[in-house]
């Protein structure tokens, strides 16, 4: 057996949080670990559909998702979440509803490899003024200064990072 935890996953928009919650996401339940991700993309649809991208709104995203992610780790699940949770207070929160169990997840990925990514095409859309308050263009994103892990992945592929995070935790469930 393992323990619950939260895998809290911080970074910018294009950073490739969700791509390795996913990615980690299938490494786990091969080693049949119960594993629930908790995507900002994916919550936005749903619990927090009534939420856009106000400094507020996004704090409230943050606390409805960690209370979740709270309750099923206290079930024993593994939680990923992937949410950009642009401000150490955002996150300082997170980690107060939480409690034990919480690790912080930098992905850590420059801006200009963000923006080459694109894969929604909101860099693109920000920088024809079609979206305001975009993450890192003109809304804060402050990058943490002590995170559990960091995850560098512009030299690396998408494959090396997902087993990375698999890895930090599966040990950190110890199993
Ligand atoms: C940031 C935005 C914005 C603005 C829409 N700023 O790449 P995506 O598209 O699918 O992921 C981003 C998602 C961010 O939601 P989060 O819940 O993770 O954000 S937060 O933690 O700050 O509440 C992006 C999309 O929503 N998106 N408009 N203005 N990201």
């Amino acid at each position: 057996g393992h323990q619950g935890g939260v895998f809290w996953m911080t970074g910018l928009p294009g950073a490739g949080k969700s791509t390795l919650a996913r990615g980690a996401e299938n490494r786990l339940f091969a080693r049949s670990i119960d594993v629930s991700v908790l995507d900002g993309d994916t919550l936005r649809a749903g619990l927090c559909s009534d939420l856009g991208f106000s400094e507020a709104d996004r704090r409230e995203n943050v606390r409805r998702t960690a209370a979740v992610a709270r309750i099923l780790a206290e079930s024993g699940q593994v939680v990923i979440v992937a949410l950009i949770s642009p401000t150490v207070a955002d996150r300082e929160l997170a980690r107060q509803i939480v409690g034990e169990g919480f690790h912080e997840i930098f992905i850590d990925t420059p801006q200009a490899t963000c923006k080459q990514r694109d894969p929604k095409g909101l860099y693109a859309a920000a920088r024809a003024g079609k979206i305001e308050g975009f993450t890192g263009i003109d809304a804060p994103y402050e990058a943490p200064a002590n995170p559990a892990l960091r995850l560098e992945t512009a030299g690396a592929t998408s494959d090396e990072m997902a087993a990375a995070l698999a890895t930090y935790i599966g040990d950190a469930i110890r199993l």
